[in-house]
């Protein structure tokens, strides 16, 4: 998968994309991660790629000329067009394995106030959300795009890291984890897990799942029986 991500802070992301499974993953070839500087296609003597918003008001909007450049610069028969902002769909696992199918996506990272409307309306394919609060660059959303995009390339995840994989898409949390020592400041670790009946360890950490997640988050369980 190649994956090419337009914004004004290229290096922003030298660090994240550079460690760990992401770096093993590009250096295995899965994966082919390009960073393209909005700026360098802003024409104009001082490189201006933002302006005031129309209608007046606060804060400064990206102009459309360099954005619709920077795009069409590195956009093939292929791609799939992405912006990251607050006013997308928010972004889930199942989303993360429809868009790890994608041969080619481009990332726009929007910064300011965001982007003339008509770049959007456009150029642009989907407007995805990584969550419900308002981030200081969509350089970072990117960056967890990128991240939980990755982990459904097949070859991405070692099998071990595969192992854990489908909590989420099942709907509900993960268990909780134990290791040694048996006891740690007075509390013990559950006797099941200690027993070695791995019938039982396997209901008892679906029953662990499931309740914090009744606990903590009953909308996913809503949605998990709306859907079967
Ligand atoms: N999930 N941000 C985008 C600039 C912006 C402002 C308004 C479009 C419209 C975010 C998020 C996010 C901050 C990235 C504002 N773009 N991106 N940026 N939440 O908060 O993706």
């Amino acid at each position: 998968m190649d994956i090419e991500i337009l914004s004004l802070f290229p290096e922003y992301f030298l660090g994240p994309f550079d460690e760990s499974i992401l770096k093993r993953a590009q250096q295995k070839g899965l994966l082919n991660i390009r960073q393209t500087q909005i700026r360098d296609f802003a024409y104009d003597k001082h490189r201006k790629v933002d302006d005031r918003p129309y209608g007046g008001g606060p804060g400064m909007v990206m102009k459309p000329e360099p954005v619709s450049r920077a795009i069409n610069h590195v956009r093939r028969e292929d791609s799939y067009v992405i912006h990251l902002s607050p006013q997308g769909r928010v972004l889930t696992a199942g989303k993360c394995r429809e868009l790890a199918q994608k041969p080619h996506l481009i990332l726009l990272c929007g910064h300011y106030e965001g982007i003339d409307q008509r770049i959007l309306a456009k150029e642009v394919d989907e407007e995805i959300s990584i969550g419900d609060y308002v981030l200081t660059n969509g350089a970072l959303a990117a960056i967890v795009l990128v991240d939980a995009v990755s982990r459904f390339i097949p070859g991405v995840l070692g099998n071990d890291e595969a192992a854990n994989e489908e909590t989420f898409e099942e709907g509900i949390f993960d268990c909780p984890h134990y290791t040694r020592p048996e006891v740690f400041e007075g509390e013990r670790v559950p006797q099941v897990l200690l027993e070695g009946n791995h019938a039982e360890i396997a209901a008892w950490r679906r029953e662990q799942g499931l309740a914090k997640t009744e606990k903590v988050r009953p909308d996913l369980l809503r949605a998990l029986q709306s859907y079967k």
